[in-house]
């Protein structure tokens, strides 16, 4: 069936050069969509110049940085350089047809391509590591030396000596995502695994022994049939910008709906400014008191949805728990006084916690419990905490008190889920699985490089194994600057760096020389994804997925090369080129990507046909709703809990919480059964009586960049310069005016920012976004305002996942 396509503004119907699609799939990840048409004929949009005469060729490619939207553009090349960049111009403002148009930062990519700060040549260390003093040197002697160091550590400490590091800089990609090198590392053998990301952390791991593993909420698209949305630190507004974001879905949503929006959050977010109809101004790392407060005062009222908890929850009340488990330990009994804290959860105490006052806790309570169905979903900035596990399983448990879990209108308290097109992805490894199954979590490799052996399961969450038998040895850090800038306390991980004989060998490989590079021991040049090609999957927009066409604008800058090209280079000399390459080209993987997708979408363009099409959408045609199965048929149906049911108290969780071992600095975290509110380390209650340091500073993701990425950029630092939020009443404290600059710092580091003095953030809370650039000057004191010169090395208690929004700093006047 071939839809009718929107009317353009100039009143013409179509054509287009898009295919406009329904397909009966339901989510991410379904094979066998049954598409129901044939893409339409496209005109030349090679041949358009928007204005712009005498280019020699505009080419489709995209903005890949991982703000998760992706956002198609055009770029427009004459005598061989990028001299205009474009954005989408295909789509309408329809739901399932959105135009994608990219964001400031993605247009501003001619600066990235020609920045000042491209990496030219393969660099080597010559003084210490870290010490700043470098030589070019050949192709042939960084692939000879890397091939070396690669047998060399494998041969001498095994493979899970080896490291591939976290690194988010080309996530949208496919051939030019992060995927050439841990190909390469799995053909020679594995390495060690890793499990979480940075984004969501704690969030996965309280997840997956809640709902038994990862499921997003309904689509933002569904909260069409709500009568309330609750929006928990969620802020797509500036965390999924875009035409193709979920911004676009949110604000239209609401302007054609008009569904009641409530935002909780420390900040009066980009998201509480466009669509908000009121803000609950909260302490950071506080969410689980929030929620106890307002489930006290539904179960005080009787409106809880009974029904639901009975039947699709285990460890609510007394009646629902597992086997064995003594009295007094349900939720329930948590919130009524009757746990082993022996404190009742009144909105009174939540008051004293949350700083929400309590009459705005009983007016939240009713109204959520009463507007059916109600779609409360949680972005990740509450779990990026200390204790964040517990605040997103708070949430979780929220929404199964208010029994929205599986139905349209509703949702499961995660964050919302999205449709996209199943566009075959480069494979990281053949046959089942990888070769090495042993696992660190992504966020505690510092540990592995200070003692590794010292590992285990029950103190670092090791998994696969009881123990890890050997430390980092190795790592390969590509399209990452989470080494330096974007891991919590930098000084601390330079120090893990800076010894050779721990972490030996480190190579990293980006197109930007950021912080991270001045720790490698080689670096290597890669081309930006405009100086290659691939098949590049769409992102998150509501029921929308797309896809989009990879075009090499240019040929590759300085000496950069591609991350296909560097590794099967090494492969070769490693003696596995054939293994790493199966006999294809980057463009034979692009066409057999591509053919292995045709098998699947119907409808989805030809390599003929893909030059002029662009970008190639698909519409769900219907929303997604979460559980629904489960909601529907629980017994045929189970969740991959411990108990196949909801797990409000989790029977692992519970062996943990006397099993896990927490020693030293981290003596004291906590890993509970239930959804606890958890006082933590450098929390709002040790805020208020540390006089050193009393503000709590988040760290939210800003507009202007995408983490690091793009944050060096002039025009991009024009339009968003670095700052600090801090409330009109902290800074009349310390005698601090809009604009002046002042120092923010604590034990671990001092950064030198600009205050952004505004009511807009709650009093006794600052937030310095994070991602600025690290730039420490002779004394030390950060002049980049980077964030995570402030952040504290601590892995959550049951994720060991990144607090990187948890820390108390002081301010003052610089
Ligand atoms: N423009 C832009 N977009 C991005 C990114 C970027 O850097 N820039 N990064 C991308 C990536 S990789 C990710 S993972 C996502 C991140 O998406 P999120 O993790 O959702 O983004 P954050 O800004 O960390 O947090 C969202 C909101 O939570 C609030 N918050 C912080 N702590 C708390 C708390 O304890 N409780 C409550 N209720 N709210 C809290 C923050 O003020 C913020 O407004 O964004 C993606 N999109
Ligand atoms: N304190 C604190 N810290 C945080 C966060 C926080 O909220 N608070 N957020 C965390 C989150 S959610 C995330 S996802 C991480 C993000 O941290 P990272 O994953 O390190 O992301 P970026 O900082 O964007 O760095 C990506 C790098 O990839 C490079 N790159 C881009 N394209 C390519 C390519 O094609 N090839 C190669 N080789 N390189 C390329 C870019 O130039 C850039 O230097 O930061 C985390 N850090
Ligand atoms: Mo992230």
């Amino acid at each position: 069936m071939t839809q009718t396509l929107p009317p353009k503004l100039d009143g013409t119907t179509g054509p287009s050069r898009r295919t406009f699609l329904k397909w009966s799939g339901v989510a991410a990840g379904v094979a066998g969509l049954a598409a129901t048409t044939s893409h339409l004929p496209t005109p030349a949009v090679a041949a358009q110049t928007d204005g712009m005469e005498g280019v020699d060729k505009t080419v489709w490619n995209a903005c890949l940085a991982n703000c998760q939207s992706r956002c198609p553009l055009r770029l427009q090349v004459k005598d061989g350089a990028v001299v205009r960049v474009l954005a989408d111009n295909t789509g309408s403002d329809e739901f399932g047809d959105f135009q994608i148009r990219a964001c400031v930062r993605g247009r501003n990519q001619r600066e990235r391509i020609y920045s000042p700060d491209r990496i030219k040549k393969p660099m080597k260390r010559v003084g210490q590591r870290g010490e700043g003093k470098w030589e070019e040197i050949t192709w042939e002697e960084a692939f000879d030396t890397i091939a070396s160091e690669l047998k060399r550590v494998k041969e001498t400490y095994g493979n899970e000596a080896l490291w591939y590091h976290y690194g988010s800089g080309s996530t949208g990609g496919n051939i030019t995502k992060r995927g050439t090198w841990p190909r390469l590392l799995n053909t020679y053998g594995g390495y060690l695994g890793q499990y979480g990301d940075y984004s969501t952390a704690q969030l996965t791991a309280g997840t997956l022994f809640h709902y038994g593993g990862w499921i997003p909420s309904n689509s933002l698209e569904d909260v069409k049939n709500s009568k309330l949305q609750v929006m928990f630190a969620n802020n797509p507004l500036e965390t999924r910008m875009s035409g193709g974001g979920e911004l676009a879905v949110v604000q239209k949503t609401k302007s054609e709906y008009g569904i009641r929006t409530i935002i909780i959050d420390p900040r009066y977010s980009e998201t509480a400014l466009a669509v908000g109809d009121e803000w609950v101004p909260i302490k950071p790392g506080t969410d689980a008191a929030l929620v106890a407060g307002m489930i006290h005062v539904i179960l005080s009222e009787n409106l809880q949805d009974q029904d639901f908890l009975d039947k699709y929850c285990v460890g609510f009340d007394e009646d629902h728990m597992p086997e064995g488990i003594p009295p007094h330990n349900s939720y329930r009994s948590y919130i009524e006084g009757k746990g082993a804290d022996g404190i009742e959860k009144t909105p009174e105490w939540a008051q004293d916690i949350t700083g929400v006052p309590a009459t705005t806790i009983r007016r939240l309570a009713r109204e959520i419990a009463n507007a059916k169905p109600c779609a409360i979903t949680q972005g990740w900035g509450l779990q990026r905490h200390a204790n964040g596990e517990n605040g997103a399983r708070a949430v979780f448990t929220l929404a199964a008190v208010t029994g929205n879990i599986g139905i349209p209108g509703g949702g499961n308290g995660a964050r919302e889920g999205n449709t996209t097109l199943p566009v075959k992805a480069f494979p990281l490894f053949d046959g089942e699985k990888p070769p090495v199954s042993t696992q660190i979590s992504c966020f505690n490799w510092p540990d592995a490089i200070m003692d590794g052996p010292s590992m285990t399961a029950e103190k670092d969450g090791v998994r696969g194994k009881k123990k890890l038998d050997v430390g980092i040895k190795l790592m390969v850090v590509n399209a990452s600057n989470t080494l330096i800038n974007q891991h919590n306390d930098i000084h601390y991980t330079q120090e893990a760096l800076r010894d050779d004989t721990k972490c030996e060998f480190i190579v990293v490989i980006d197109h930007q020389w950021t912080a991270s590079c001045d720790w490698g021991d080689i670096v290597l040049p890669s081309t930006t994804n405009f100086e290659e090609i691939d098949i590049i999957p769409g992102a998150s927009c509501g029921d929308m997925g797309w896809a989009i066409w990879g075009d090499k604008a240019i040929e590759p800058l300085y000496d950069a090369k591609t991350g296909y090209e560097m590794c099967t280079e090494i492969a070769r000399r490693l003696g596995i080129e054939q293994e790493f390459t199966q006999g294809r080209t980057q463009e034979e993987w692009r066409r057999w990507l591509i053919d292995e997708t045709r098998a699947n979408v119907e409808g989805f363009p030809t390599e003929e046909d893909w030059p002029e099409v662009g970008v190639f959408r698909a519409y769900s045609g219907k929303h997604r709703v979460a559980m629904k199965d489960f909601r529907e048929d629980p017994e045929a149906n189970p969740l991959e809990t411990a108990s196949g049911k909801i797990d409000i108290f989790s029977a692992p969780l519970y062996e943990y919480s006397k099993t896990w071992v927490f020693e030293g600095e981290r003596a004291g975290d906590r890993v509970t059964a239930i959804p606890e509110y958890l006082e933590t380390w450098e929390g709002q209650a040790e805020a208020r009586t540390n006089d050193k340091y009393p503000l709590q500073c988040i760290a939210h993701h800003y507009k202007g960049r995408t983490h690091s990425s793009y944050a060096n950029l002039e025009k991009g630092l024009e339009l968003h310069p670095q700052m600090l939020w801090i409330n009109p009443a902290d800074a009349e404290a310390r005698g601090i005016a809009n604009g002046d600059t002042i120092y923010v710092f604590n034990d671990r580091g001092k950064v030198k920012t600009e205050a952004r003095v505004t009511p807009r953030i709650v009093p006794g809370v600052v937030s310095l976004p994070q991602g600025a650039w690290y730039k420490p000057n002779a004394d030390g004191v950060d002049e980049g305002g980077c964030i995570n010169t402030l952040m504290k090395y601590h892995p959550s208690p049951l994720a060991k996942g990144n607090p990187g929004h948890t820390a108390l700093v002081q301010v003052e006047k610089a």
